[in-house]
């Protein structure tokens, strides 16, 4: 059977929507639920095509995170379990798209020249998984098509999974493990446990730990670890069990955006209690508590959100390595934190942010821990890309995205040659280090193993997540959605911070931002929505708004 006239044939029962057009963005595709099936079959399509092509297991997760319950979309795992590489995201747009003028066999067969893909003469697996939406059923019964419309390759269904556990799951099937849901609670247990079992002894939970789960599948799951771990007390807030929707007035997106606290939270009930928020497939958190504030008599919503959580944890890492290696300051002047582990070398420890990384944590980490920083554009594949050129290297985005990525070859002197060292403290915080490794998920940000690892270093701290707060005080800061006719016409550079396309309105931008102390604002176009987003920060909130507001208008 020739292997076009099937995928031909399998695709007629997937009529693409007339008119729409789709566009593989930083979060993959994603529409409302019902439009999707057509680029959901042709997305498992090219995901068992890239399967062929890397002779590896790929991954399939059917989710639209944050957005409302009637969206839905899909996004391809590459076999590292990082986002798909980027030179096939056009290949997804062309194949997304095909229609009356270039034929969907005739896009793949362009595609499969030009990549050398032979279907029919190897063997391929893709692993595929959904998030709790009602669409998700049937959605993932087209990807199943889409995939199995190409000869030789399989699909796994794995069921309802968060998704960094169907990353992890294609990350460890590739890496020769058995990869699956329970191996992926095991390992996190397992890390969890001798972290604990490493850490400072006579310490206890400041109190329980209450989650907002957006009523999406981080519910399940994290009841499920609560239980397997024991030593982790949890109140599961928002599980979505009695009707309530999934991502509406709570979840991590909502909080850290609208500053407000998510439904079933009240301000003077749960005073000082220490919350965090996920979202609605469990691969953002950020952490909350209500205060009392010092000029205002109703207690206020206090956010530690993404760039916190990377304060916290590269606090932590720094610490550790400093119980290992000879430190030295290598810059005259400069208090930068050089490691040094006599055998392997300067262990190369760095940071990387988005321009939405609020100031006042990039002073922090630089200044207060003597790290380095480095800015890329948003998304989470821009940032993984930087963090992953590190021994130790850690990414966040503000709203909560993010992890803590090993190299392999530290992680492997961490469990070889870290027992050889001299000191006892240095051989612990090398068993901590190569804990962490397998804590935090390195495919991508995983709100379970960030909540984990948030919860062990307050606890190694004995910390209340107050005195978390206040490593460092936030700059104000506002966020803005402006409508334009088109949005394309603005390009930005400089890791987004400045615009290219338009030299008049940067320049516009500039003088607005030079009557603000502490100013800094930038805008871009969004790459989710048909918005441009305007970014400012001023040393009040008062002052913070003005300038959003002022530079909205110049974006009009
Ligand atoms: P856009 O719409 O390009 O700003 C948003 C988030 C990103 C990222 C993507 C989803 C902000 C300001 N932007 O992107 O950080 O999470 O969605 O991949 O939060
Ligand atoms: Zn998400």
């Amino acid at each position: 059977l020739d292997p076009l006239s099937v995928l031909r044939d399998a695709a007629a029962e997937f009529p693409p929507p007339p008119g729409k057009k789709f566009s593989y963005g930083t979060a993959g595709f994603r529409t409302d639920g019902s439009l999707l099936h057509s680029t959901v079959f042709r997305t498992g399509v090219l995901a068992a095509l890239r399967s062929l092509k890397t002779e590896k297991v790929i991954g399939l997760m059917i989710t639209a995170s944050h957005n409302q319950e009637a969206d839905n979309g899909i996004k391809v795992a590459d076999p590292d379990g990082g986002m798909l590489t980027m030179d096939w995201e056009e290949y997804a747009d062309i194949v997304a798209n095909a229609g009356e003028s270039n034929p969907l066999s005739k896009a793949l067969e362009e595609m499969m020249n030009r990549e050398d893909i032979h279907v029919g003469s190897s063997s391929g697996k893709v692993l595929l998984a959904r998030d709790t939406r009602r669409s998700g059923p049937s959605l993932l019964e087209a990807a199943r098509k889409g995939i199995e419309a190409v000869q030789g390759v399989i699909a796994e269904d794995k069921g309802i999974l968060t998704t960094p556990q169907l990353h992890w799951m294609v990350r460890a099937t590739n890496k020769g493990s058995v990869g699956s849901e329970s191996d992926y609670f095991d390992t996190l247990s397992r890390a969890f446990r001798l972290l604990l079992d490493l850490g400072p002894s006579g310490v206890s939970e400041k109190g329980t730990l209450i989650v907002d789960c957006s009523n999406g599948v981080g519910a399940g799951k994290l009841t499920y670890l609560q239980e397997t771990l024991k030593d982790l007390d949890m109140e599961i807030r928002n599980a979505g069990r009695d009707g309530e929707v999934l991502n509406y007035l709570v979840g991590a997106d909502f909080v850290q955006k609208e500053k407000v606290l998510p439904q079933n939270f009240d301000a003077t009930r749960d005073l000082g209690r220490r919350c965090v928020s996920i979202d609605g497939d469990a691969d953002r958190l950020v952490y909350f508590y209500t205060g009392q504030s010092v000029n205002e008599s109703k207690p206020v919503l206090h956010l530690l959100d993404g760039d916190k959580i990377m304060a916290l944890f590269a606090s932590f890492i720094a610490d550790q390595l400093r119980s290992i290696v000879i430190v030295t300051d290598s810059a005259v002047g400069h208090e930068t934190f050089a490691p040094l582990i006599p055998g392997y070398g300067a262990v190369k420890f760095g940071i990387v942010q988005t321009a939405y990384a609020n100031g006042a944590s990039t002073r922090y980490l630089q200044q207060n821990l003597g790290l380095e920083v480095v800015l890329t554009p948003t998304g989470v594949k821009y940032l993984h890309e930087k963090a992953a050129a590190y021994d130790i290297g850690i990414y966040f985005e503000a709203n909560g995205h993010g992890t803590i990525l090993f190299k392999e070859s530290f992680v492997h002197w961490l469990k070889e040659d870290g027992d050889s060292l001299p000191a006892v403290e240095g051989r612990m915080a090398a068993k901590r280090l190569g804990a962490v490794s397998e804590l935090v998920n390195q495919a991508v940000g995983d709100a379970l193993s960030g909540i984990l690892m948030v919860e062990l270093i307050l606890r190694y701290q004995g910390w209340s997540i107050e005195e978390w707060d206040t490593i460092y005080t936030d700059l104000p800061s506002r966020q803005l959605k402006v409508k334009v006719v088109d949005r394309s016409v603005i390009t930005t550079t400089a890791a987004e911070t400045r615009v290219k396309s338009i030299p008049e309105l940067q320049e516009a931008i500039d003088n607005e931002v030079a009557k603000y102390e502490a100013g800094r604002a930038f805008v871009r176009p969004s790459g989710t929505e048909d918005v441009v987003r305007v970014y400012a920060e001023a040393a009040t909130q008062e002052l913070a708004d003005k300038l959003a507001r002022e530079v909205g208008l110049l974006v009009h």
